[in-house]
């Protein structure tokens, strides 16, 4: 037989090769304690990881149950093996192990009532949350639910059935206080500025076009701690999965990849109990938007430029885009640049810090494609890149670094590459941002403003007159000497 033709499940765990990793715990005594929403890589390789650390402590009353809200492609690949699954972390050679924290699974589109059911039971604690920056359904810039965003619009007229995150949110919690429950502690690990801020300012809205006594309860009752999540997670590909089989012996659907560091710190504030995080090697604070703000503004930050300027210059990953000496002082200038408008506490070692993300950016053993982070830029831009340049002109520094991003960002929204090839642009406003490069021409003075007048992405800054002269200028670079030598320039003045 072919090796890895059978499939990973709970009857052959115990056959693995020894130097496989796998739960060191009785799966069968454990019991969910956990609804996650948004079942992709990140949760699987970071978030369950911790869990399956907590587990194996003997927390057994913290299992988790994953929910898909569209797709059924991860529970179809799961829950034949019984939902375990390989984590890759990949570095100089690979280590593999075994996790088996994710309980169960669904798919809220096939039933939602029955997610909703799933989050009301009193078992459930906590519901975590990766949904991506557009699966909050708020407006970036602002942090206000987007009331007239199609899912939110259809969940307030279908409360017990709902498609979005915080449509799943409010209707379960909601149950829960008609059946005089507690609520859970809602915690988002979404790149977001100030997440569980920003989550809690989104769900008592939208509670509150429902019914203001329920807006007021969840805004009284329900915790809704920030965190700060880092891991880089690639997508996973079928040479990812050949090469996990061959390790198992097995066939691992869907194992996910990763790097050897990861870090969560987290606000210790649960409104009904937590698994014991910091024997996981969780962090736990009183305040996590330093941390927050140093990850968004240094890691992803210079991820970003490097995604849409490295692209347009033809580098497929990070890792490739890092090889180029230019790029790997762009990242470094970004995060300099950026570094300079942190605030953190005694003790913090930021250079420190941006040597380790120089070194994680190059690791060539992570395929992580410039294509998947350049996805989804409207709604990443503020946080990343937008806040820091404000900051910086609010102290009258340059922001031509930033600028180069951002201008790197309008080019490829263009969504045709600098041989006149079409970009495959991912982004909710992407219609729009063609729409307004169609009609701008390839012509700075004129995409420029048109693109930073989107006042979703860029709200009033995008009328700084600094701002508009450096973006408009780095754009016109990037038309006259394309990206590459524009990157060049820019680190070599
Ligand atoms: C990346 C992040 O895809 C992206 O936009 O910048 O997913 C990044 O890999 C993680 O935040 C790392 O923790």
């Amino acid at each position: 037989m072919r090796p890895g033709s059978i499939r990973l499940g709970r009857a052959n765990l115990d056959g693995l090769p020894p130097a496989i990793r796998r739960p060191a715990y009785e799966r069968s005594r454990i019991t969910p304690g956990i609804v996650h929403l948004g079942l992709g890589a990140f949760h699987r390789a970071h978030q369950a990881v911790v869990i399956d650390d907590c587990l194996a402590a003997g927390a057994a009353s913290w299992g988790i149950v994953g929910a898909s809200l569209r797709s059924p492609d991860t529970r179809d690949a799961l829950a034949p093996q019984d939902h375990l699954y390989t984590v890759a972390t990949r570095a100089e050679g690979t280590e593999h192990r075994v996790i088996g924290a994710l309980l169960d699974s669904v798919v809220a589109r096939e039933n939602p009532a029955a997610l909703v059911e799933r989050m009301a039971d009193p078992a459930i604690r906590i519901v975590s949350l990766t949904v991506t920056e557009k699966g909050y359904c708020h407006t970036p810039q602002t942090g206000d639910l987007d009331e007239r965003h199609p899912d939110i619009v259809h969940d307030l007229n279908n409360f017990g059935a709902p498609r979005s995150a915080p449509g799943f949110i409010v209707a379960a919690l909601a149950r829960r206080r008609a059946q005089g429950l507690s609520p859970f502690t809602v915690l988002s690990c979404d790149n977001l500025a100030a997440n569980g801020h920003t989550v809690q300012r989104i769900v008592t809205q939208f509670a509150a076009l429902r019914s203001k006594d329920l807006g007021k309860w969840i805004a009284d009752t329900v915790a809704f701690p920030s965190i700060m999540v880092d891991r880089i997670v690639p997508e996973t590909t079928d040479s990812d999965r050949d090469a996990v089989a061959n390790a198992l012996g097995l066939r691992d659907a869907w194992p996910v990849m990763t790097e050897p560091f990861t870090q969560w710190v987290v606000e210790d504030r649960f409104s009904a109990g937590r698994p014991d995080l910091a024997a996981a090697g969780v962090e736990l604070v009183s305040d996590v938007k330093p941390f927050e703000l140093m990850k968004l503004r240094l890691l992803n930050a210079s991820h970003s430029a490097l995604a849409y300027l490295g692209y347009l210059s033809g580098y497929e990953t990070i890792a490739d885009t890092m090889q180029d000496p230019h790029f790997a002082r762009l990242a470094a200038q970004v995060m300099e640049d950026a570094a300079v408008t942190l605030t953190m506490p005694d003790g913090t070692d930021l250079a420190a810090y941006r040597a380790s993300l120089l070194k994680r950016f190059a690791n060539p053993a992570l395929h992580h494609r410039t294509w998947q982070i350049a996805m989804d830029g409207s709604q990443k831009l503020p946080q990343r890149l937008l806040g820091a340049m404000q900051d910086r002109l609010r102290k009258d520094l340059p922001i031509a670094t930033h600028a180069l991003a951002v201008a790197g960002w309008m080019r490829y929204v263009t969504a045709t590459d600098e041989q006149g090839r079409a970009i495959d642009v991912r982004d909710p406003l992407a219609a729009e941002f063609a729409a307004l490069a169609r009609e701008a021409g390839p012509v700075a003075e004129r995409l420029a403003p048109a693109l930073l007048g989107v006042q979703k992405v860029f709200g009033p800054l995008g009328a700084e007159p600094r701002l508009r002269e450096a973006v408009t200028a780095a754009l016109g670079r990037l038309y006259k000497d394309g990206a590459r030598r524009a990157v060049e320039t820019l680190v070599s003045a």
